[in-house]
């Protein structure tokens, strides 16, 4: 307990009045003694103090300034350059609440793990804590959490992705919820690591890493796993997606949300900028968010849709100023670079990055680089990891919409699930309804891509591009979408889209990016009931024409490839869809056998 002259002291530092607030974080420094406990207040004065602080103790590296204005450059441990979903655990009361895809941990087991590694882990260092909000600051979409790390780089990169300090502090009050993130990089030994959430507690503790979802509290961890254990309770939906608007000629914007998993598209389609053969129809593309979107229904009866995020951590590999516009422009200055090669310039480079590579540098591992140096496989040696990535402010963005951090968010017009897949879904699909469109979202299958560590290229179902983000039993999780529709009377339709389809010669059908913007076109035309399209099993296609391609040079044929239904190849989906659902057992929503049931039969008949 505190004394009143400790009390009085503390209120002085910035400390809050909120009594649970401060007795947790005394709880935490008796835990893990950190030789000093500094309350983030959130000003540019601290940021400076905090950057200088990490220079000094070599985490950040100044980029050159004329170049790279206010960036910075880190490496992260080579053994911790992605989420580990190995070691990602959902600590529920009981088992089944977790659910089959997700592991699982007794509360109390998972803090005695943790506190052992906990223990001491601070001695020698700071901890900050970091009030954040998750949303606009009294917002009614939004959720306030406080973040306790020993890392500088957190508290810069928390700076970017969300709001911090006295204004989340003032809203907070002194008796206002948040969620309790704790998080300690401890000695990023990886057989200590764990990432454990208690969704019964509004509770976080991740230990043994610095990397971004590990590590950055307030987004996969709060934004996602105990935002939808909450929004389940609550009646709402917390999502992978990102958000943008569609500003036709007239003015009028629409709004969509996209789903898709890790590395497979959302910031690249978030910030999309038309492709010269559509420019004449006057479209402006205006970014909302490229990673996570918070959803309720509006009084109108429409699903509304909030970013609770305030900047991106975009994949930096295949960034440049043909693929993405609009983010080399946002990383252009007061951005973070993690994992990317440095340059003996103090300039950053990426593979398919921007211009010519430095003449030599230091790759992601912290070894010498040059553009000739091979790997030990033989191959070019890899300047930054595939998984390397930008921290940048979101009103950087030149698409960033004027309206992005509305409180009061946007309204939905379509609903896009997609994956990574060479072969079996086309370009587009329409849903039948809601809950076919739930079907499609629970069965999304996608390649595994760089973001987490595990097999690059493997197909895996990743529901609703969240299997990995889910922080409860995702047959629970399928019920909840279904009854989202259930209460929206005006539901958005659902869409599935794939850009990764390839040909026989395993090159990619579709030339994506800007030229997305074609098949977002037949989107919208459908919600208002417009559009051409042909009917099959799985859903609506867009008929022969039309997606507008004026201006796009396809291979003969591509499209039709883009868009075929092969019944016998979905056919040889579906065991693998079955053998998926039996593992929810009787969580399964009966809705979801039921579609599982009519799409077999429109596909044999
Ligand atoms: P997270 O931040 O991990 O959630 O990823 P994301 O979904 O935001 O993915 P991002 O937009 O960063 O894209 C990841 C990779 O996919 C990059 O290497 C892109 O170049 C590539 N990519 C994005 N859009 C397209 C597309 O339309 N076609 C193709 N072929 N590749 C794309
Ligand atoms: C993802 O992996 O989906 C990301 C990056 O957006 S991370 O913050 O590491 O989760
Ligand atoms: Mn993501």
């Amino acid at each position: 307990m505190l004394t009143e002259q400790q009390r009085t002291d503390r209120a002085g530092s910035g400390a809050p009045a909120h009594a649970g607030l401060a007795a947790w974080v005394d709880e935490i420094a008796g835990i893990c003694k950190p030789d000093s406990v500094v309350w983030v207040d959130g000003s540019e004065a601290e940021k400076k103090r905090l950057e200088k602080r990490g220079v000094a103790r070599g985490q950040l590296i100044p980029l050159d300034p004329e170049r790279f204005p206010g960036c910075f450059y880190s490496r992260s441990n080579p053994n911790d350059v992605a989420r580990t979903e190995h070691l990602t655990y959902i600590c529920t009361e009981k088992k089944e609440d977790a659910g089959p895809t997700n592991n699982w941990m007794a509360p109390e087991e998972g803090y005695k793990k943790a506190r052992e590694v906990l223990k001491g882990s601070m001695r020698g260092h700071t901890l900050y804590v970091v009030p954040f909000s998750m949303g606009p600051v009294g917002s009614p979409f939004s959720k306030i959490g406080v973040e306790l790390t020993d890392s500088i780089y957190v508290v810069l990169n928390m700076r970017i992705m969300t709001r911090i300090g006295r204004p989340v502090l003032d809203q907070l009050g002194a008796d206002g919820e948040f969620v309790k993130c704790l998080h300690s990089k401890a000695d990023l030994d990886v057989s200590k690591r764990m990432i454990l959430h208690f969704p019964q507690d509004n509770t976080i503790w991740s230990v043994g890493s610095a990397y971004g979802g590990n590590a950055l509290l307030g987004k996969k961890c709060l934004a996602l796993r105990i935002a939808s254990w909450q929004a389940r309770k609550e009646g709402w939906l917390a999502e992978h997606m990102l958000i943008l608007g569609v500003e036709h000629p007239d003015g009028k914007v629409e709004y969509v949300t996209a789903a898709f998993p890790s590395a497979c598209g959302k910031t690249n389609l978030a910030m999309l900028i038309p492709p010269q053969g559509l420019k004449a129809k006057g479209y402006r593309i205006w970014t909302l968010g490229d990673d996570i979107a918070w959803l309720r229904v509006g009084p109108d009866g429409r699903l509304w849709a909030c970013n609770p995020e305030a900047g991106f951590f975009g994949v930096a590999p295949g960034t440049n100023s043909k693929s993405n516009p609009n983010a080399i422009a946002t990383v252009s200055r007061d951005t973070i670079f993690t994992n990317v090669l440095l340059g003996d310039d103090l300039t950053v480079w990426w593979e398919d990055g921007e211009g010519a590579p430095p003449a030599s540098g230091t790759n992601w591992e912290g070894k010498p680089w040059k553009p000739e140096f091979k790997g030990p496989d033989g191959k070019p040696l890899l300047g930054a990891h595939p998984n390397s990535r930008f921290t940048a402010p979101a009103g950087q963005c030149p698409s960033i919409a004027a309206n992005w951090d509305s409180p009061s968010g946007v309204p939905i017009s379509a609903i896009i699930f997609g994956g990574r897949r060479e072969r079996l879904a086309p370009l587009v699909f329409e849903s039948l309804g809601w809950e076919h469109g739930v079907y499609v979202g629970a069965t999304v299958a996608s390649e595994r891509t760089a973001a987490a560590v595990g097999k690059v290229g493997e197909v895996r179902r990743d529901p609703m591009a969240m299997l990995p983000f889910c922080g409860y039993n995702m047959g629970d999780y399928f019920g909840h979408w279904l009854e989202m529709g259930a209460k929206t009377p005006k539901p958005p339709k659902i869409f599935h889209v794939n850009w990764f389809r390839k040909d026989e010669h395993g090159k990619f059908l579709w030339p994506g990016y800007g030229e997305n913007l074609r098949v977002l076109e037949w989107i919208l035309a459908r919600t208002r009931g417009e559009g051409q399209a042909t009917e099959t099993p799985i859903g609506f296609v867009p008929a022969k024409g039309a997606v507008d391609l004026t201006g796009l040079e396809l291979s003969a044929g591509a499209m039709d490839k883009l868009l075929e239904v092969k019944k016998d190849e979905w056919l040889a989906e579906l065991p693998g869809v079955r053998e998926f659902f039996d593992r929810f057992g009787d969580r399964l929503p009966k809705e979801l056998g039921r579609q599982l049931d009519a799409l077999g039969q429109r596909l044999a008949s």
